[in-house]
């Protein structure tokens, strides 16, 4: 009896501990990916496994006068992923769409697509989850925008949760 009281207890108190650590850890999981959505083809959602299949590209750029190298992701190639329209197919109605980036503390900021395509612009903007060798720490990171050409970095957006397509409304 005694046994059978102690083989219960110890699976009840396992029970706890294994429920507390997948509570603490779920959050951080959930942190961990951007969503890719709004009028794409396929809607994705990227974690560091996702974004280590595609072609990494390292920027060098001033944050503040400060100097950085960040390494990432082109977000135009994760667009492309989620099936928007870019380089030559990125014409007419197609130039009515913008992107926005969500972060999150709440910030926002949005990008035309067209700026983002190397056939209409120069200057890569990159999902980063590099600097100078290092992941991004939790200020900046898991993922931040670094756009290289900008003078000013406040769309550089930090911890990047969401990234969707959306169409300036007709007049
Ligand atoms: N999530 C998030 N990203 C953000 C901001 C913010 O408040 N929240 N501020 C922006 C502004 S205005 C600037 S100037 C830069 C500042 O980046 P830093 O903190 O790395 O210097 O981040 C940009 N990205
Ligand atoms: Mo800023």
């Amino acid at each position: 009896m005694k046994r059978i009281l102690a083989c219960w207890m110890l699976s009840f108190l396992a029970c706890i501990t294994c429920g507390v650590a997948q509570a603490e850890k779920a959050p951080a999981a959930a942190a961990a990916a951007v969503t890719i959505g709004g009028e794409v083809a396929k809607p994705l959602r990227l974690d560091a496994e996702a974004l280590a299949k595609h072609a990494r590209v390292a920027v060098e750029a001033n944050d503040h006068g400060k100097p950085g190298r960040w390494e990432g992701v082109r977000l135009i190639d994760l667009l492309r992923e989620a099936g928007v329209p870019t380089g030559d197919t990125l014409r007419g109605p197609a130039l009515a769409l913008y992107v926005r980036i969500d972060a999150a503390d709440g910030y926002r900021a949005v990008y035309a697509l067209a700026e983002l395509d190397a056939g209409f612009r120069d200057g890569e903007v990159i999902l980063a989850d590099r600097r100078d060798g290092k992941p991004l720490d939790t200020k900046e990171g898991p993922f931040r925008i670094v756009a290289p050409g900008e003078k000013r970095p406040a769309r550089w957006v930090r911890q990047v949760t969401a990234i969707d397509v959306l169409r300036a409304p007709a007049k």
